[in-house]
């Protein structure tokens, strides 16, 4: 077989679905052409390849490339300060209502020019890649106006230029009420529908349109009505849901085929009996959950005993997340939710390609996928998940270089 690449001497964890738990290949060999995986699989098994180069992994584990599904990775300035602030007391919601939180951000987006959100975005982009990412999704949200909200999409865009690694973007116009809108969160609502997504879907810069219901966000009136505008427009639709409270957001997401539904400390269980009979992914964010000190946890009991895929992704954002390492955001689901090593690298492989409608092209060590690897240091997967602090990353491959 003609190829580019072959990795020999692999142990793999291919998260292949129809593999058992991690898909594990102990004497694994993954062979690359033209960017995409030609063969992964046991090395018994493999045809004998015409490769440009051969890598010896030396007995290394691959995995497939991580995927981080929930991002808001485009926003200037920072907010230590209000970490301070909540330190001494003050709570998230005192904070937002108060004109700090979301809006202190939007401040600063909005003054930053699409260069310097670009700049300001890629060394949390790079501290993603340097665990392994291949593919990021990215949303907007602290524009909160058509055009900062087109530049902060534009910045997400031009970021898969500059680095290479795949970026999925998302549009979240119905994260926060602008101050302009302070007295007329309908009114922001309509300009979200009739001048936001259709300016946006027509300039190509979203895969998908997402919103945060919740009671200092949008009401789920609120948000269908962004989501029936998405649908008309073909874009799928995602949802920060039962994150503070629980307003039957994940019911809503299902309603709209929604790619997933983000969150979910909240989640009840007839929203999870909900999400069961639909393919929406319950997105978890354990970063969100130990930042701001929640105490009550995703119920991811019911969401595993009802079949419910779910993905991990690190929520990187500047109010609740300040978190850009896809390796502690495992250990935080195993440790704080109490998630397998399996369910935890699937998470962030193969549910989270799901998430963000890519498992036709990766997510998993497949033929015909693209070639995303992520090579580690370790002796088990597991590894992957214990340790804290600590990156066993020793090679990366996006699209087979
Ligand atoms: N939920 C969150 O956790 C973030 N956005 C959202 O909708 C918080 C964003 C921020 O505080 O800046
Ligand atoms: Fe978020």
């Amino acid at each position: 077989m003609r190829c580019d690449k072959v990795w020999i001497n692999a142990r793999l964890a291919t998260l292949a679905p129809e593999r058992e738990g991690l898909g594990v290949i102990e004497r694994g060999v993954v062979a690359s052409l033209d960017g995409d995986i030609a063969y992964a699989g046991p090395a018994a098994d493999a045809p004998v390849f015409e490769a440009q180069e051969t890598i010896d992994c030396e007995g290394r584990w691959i995995t497939p490339g991580l995927i981080d599904p929930h991002t808001h990775l485009v926003f200037a300035g920072d907010r230590a300060h209000e970490f301070e602030l909540r330190l001494a007391g003050a709570s998230y919601e005192e904070i937002a209502r108060a004109g700090g939180g979301i809006v202190s951000t939007m401040r600063a987006t909005r003054a930053a020019t699409e260069d310097e959100l670009i700049q300001a975005a890629l060394p949390r982009l790079d501290a993603l890649i340097a665990e392994g990412v291949t593919t990021v999704e990215i949303k907007s949200g602290y524009g909160l106006s058509l055009d900062d909200e087109i530049k902060s999409l534009r910045a997400a865009r031009a970021l898969a230029d500059i680095r290479r690694v795949g970026v999925s973007t998302t549009f979240l116009g119905a994260h926060a009420l602008p101050p302009e809108y302070r007295d007329d969160p309908d009114g922001y609502v309509t300009l979200v529908c009739e001048t936001m997504i259709p300016a946006i879907a027509a300039r190509g810069l979203a895969d998908a349109v997402d919103g945060f219901c919740e009671g200092i966000g949008f009401s789920p009136a609120q948000i269908r009505r962004v989501f029936e505008v998405a649908r008309r427009h073909g874009l799928p639709v995602k949802l920060h849901a039962e994150q503070l409270s629980n307003l039957n957001g994940a019911a809503l997401a299902v309603e709209f085929d929604a790619l997933s539904a983000d969150h979910l400390e909240h989640l009840d269980e007839a929203g999870v009996a909900t999400m069961a009979a639909s393919r929406t992914v319950a997105t978890l964010l354990p970063g969100a959950y130990y930042f701001t000190r929640e105490h009550k946890a995703p119920p991811i009991a019911a969401l595993r005993a009802a079949g419910v895929p779910m993905a991990l992704a690190t929520d990187c954002n500047p109010g609740t997340s300040p978190l850009t390492s896809p390796l502690l955001v495992m250990n935080m689901a195993a440790t704080l939710f109490r998630m397998t090593v399996e369910e935890c690298l699937a998470g962030v492989t193969r549910e989270a390609a799901r998430a963000l409608d890519l498992l036709n092209t990766c997510g998993t060590l497949e033929a015909g996928k693209a070639c995303d690897l992520a090579i580690w240091d370790i002796e088990r997967p597991a590894e992957l998940v214990y340790r804290m602090g600590f990156n066993p990353l020793h090679a990366r491959v996006w699209r087979g270089q």
